[in-house]
């Protein structure tokens, strides 16, 4: 059987990274239009560099959860028949044991220069504009993609959509666009669709079938029913 999973932020609230809109969310602290685009960038890369610098180190502090670590054991056993893409940009997936994770909205632990567009593993701030390793000249940006930019991957997403059996949707509001289109391209190719999800969200009702719950219970648990 071959799988699509798409992930979203409640993947990883379990191991303490705030999700966006929940009530701690980070959309609770920021307004996304003036630290997630590129507007805002030019406006003031300082709080832009300051809100991701302060993401990136946090990341020392969270380990994956039972989730990350169930669907790295659905890969091992898949292979290539499973595609997993998220909207994260936490290195949770990879730490949990997923080798191939697409990152359709960048990294954290990125950095791109937009000088000679060389993108870098980071683990450091980029505040205090940093010498790109590459050229040297100081434009280096966090490796996300921000609102109005392409997402990544788009091409392997929608081929891996478009031959899938099943599209399952993790910890994900269904609010971001072309993400919360996912489901409408599987069910438009007449794929079976699975929802996991803690509270309803704003695309449950598109789905064959939605399942309420914390993800470190319903993910391994639906790995399992997979596997059996
Ligand atoms: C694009 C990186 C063209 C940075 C992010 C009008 C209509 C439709 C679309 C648009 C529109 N106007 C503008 C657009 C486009 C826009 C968009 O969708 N805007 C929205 C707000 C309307 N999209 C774009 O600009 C995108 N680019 O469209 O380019 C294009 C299109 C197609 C093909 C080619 C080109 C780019 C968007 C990317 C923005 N960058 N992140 C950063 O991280 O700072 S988006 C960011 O927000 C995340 O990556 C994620 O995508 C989104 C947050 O959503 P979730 O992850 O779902 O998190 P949320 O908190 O909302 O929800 C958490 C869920 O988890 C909840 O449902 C909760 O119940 C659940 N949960 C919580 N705890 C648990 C749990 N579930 C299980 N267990 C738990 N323990």
């Amino acid at each position: 059987m071959r799988i699509v999973v798409l992930t979203g932020a409640g993947v990883s609230a379990e191991s303490g990274v705030p999700t966006f809109r929940d009530a701690d969310g980070l959309w609770e602290g920021h307004d996304p239009m003036t630290v997630a685009t590129p507007e805002a960038f030019d406006h003031d890369p300082t709080l832009v560099q300051r809100f991701y610098d302060e993401r990136r180190t946090a990341l020392t502090r969270v380990q994956p959860n039972a989730a990350h670590q169930a669907l790295a054991r659905l890969e091992a056993e898949l292979g290539d028949d499973l595609c997993l893409v998220t909207q994260n940009v936490d290195d949770l997936h990879e730490r949990g044991g997923s080798q191939r994770v697409h990152h359709m909205h960048g990294r954290l632990r990125a950095a791109w220069c937009t000088a000679c567009d060389a993108r870098h593993d980071w683990e450091a701030t980029l505040v205090d504009r940093p010498p790109c390793p590459a050229c040297g000249s100081a434009q280096l940006r966090p490796d996300v993609v921000w609102f109005g930019e392409v997402p990544y991957d788009m091409e392997a997403i929608e081929e891996a959509l478009w031959a899938c059996d099943l599209f399952v949707s993790i910890g994900t509001s269904g609010v971001v666009y072309p993400a919360a289109a996912f489901v409408h391209y599987a069910i438009g190719n007449g794929r079976q669709t699975l929802e996991l999800n803690l509270d309803e969200s704003d695309t449950s009702s598109d789905f064959h079938q939605s399942r309420r719950g914390p993800a470190t219970e319903l993910v391994p648990a639906w790995v399992d029913e997979v596997l059996r």
